[in-house]
């Protein structure tokens, strides 16, 4: 089993909904097992055209798989929440993305682990860091680093703000 953190995003519809379904399809996968899952943000956009702020959180699991099976299944949770794809960056019923996957590092179209935005996102690294503060994320060409001292660095960064609407078991 590998241990995998996956970063879910929602903005349009029910996106609290949204997440939860995807928690919930995650653990009911089988080869998935869900280890924990952080609280709910609300963030604003980052990128994109002018959005409504966005649901965001992280879920680390044990995945009995690949990463390209990994991703196989985050796209069949965004499928099931019928995401459509129109503008890049752009509002969206759920996004799954692959964060990083221990011990994989792979640079391709289809897939990049670990994800090359993670390091720079408030709304990933917050949600993140309630999970796995140590986790090593080593981006491509920068140094390895723990996701605390990745959200530490951006943590005064006031254009992407961030905000913390429910913890605990809010996907219940
Ligand atoms: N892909 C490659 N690597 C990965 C990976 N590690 N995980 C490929 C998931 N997918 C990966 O993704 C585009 C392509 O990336 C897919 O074909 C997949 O095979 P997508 O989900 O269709 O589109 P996207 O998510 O808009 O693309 P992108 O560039 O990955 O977007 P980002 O960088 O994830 O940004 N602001 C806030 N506040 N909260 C958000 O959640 N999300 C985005 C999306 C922008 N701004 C946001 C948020
Ligand atoms: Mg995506």
């Amino acid at each position: 089993m590998t241990p995998a953190a996956l970063g879910l995003g929602a903005n349009l519809g029910d996106a609290r909904a949204a997440l939860r379904d995807a928690v919930v399809g995650l653990a009911a996968t089988p080869g998935v097992q869900v280890l924990a899952v952080s609280g709910l943000w609300r963030t604003a956009a980052v990128g994109g055209p002018e959005q409504p702020d966005y649901c965001n959180a992280v879920v680390l699991v044990e995945a009995g798989m690949d990463a390209d099976a990994l991703l196989a299944v985050a796209q069949r949770l965004e499928a099931a929440a019928e995401r459509t794809r129109d503008v890049r960056w752009g509002p969206r019923t759920l996004d799954v993305d692959v964060l990083d996957v221990q011990g994989r590092r792979c640079e391709g179209p289809e897939l990049t682990v670990p994800h090359p935005r993670a390091h720079e996102r408030r709304f990933v690294l917050e949600p993140w860091a309630q999970v796995a503060p140590d986790w090593l994320l080593h981006p491509a060409g920068l140094p390895a680093r723990t996701v605390a001292q990745w959200a530490a660095d951006l943590a005064r960064d006031d254009t992407q703000a961030v905000e913390l609407v429910a913890d605990g078991p809010w996907w219940r």
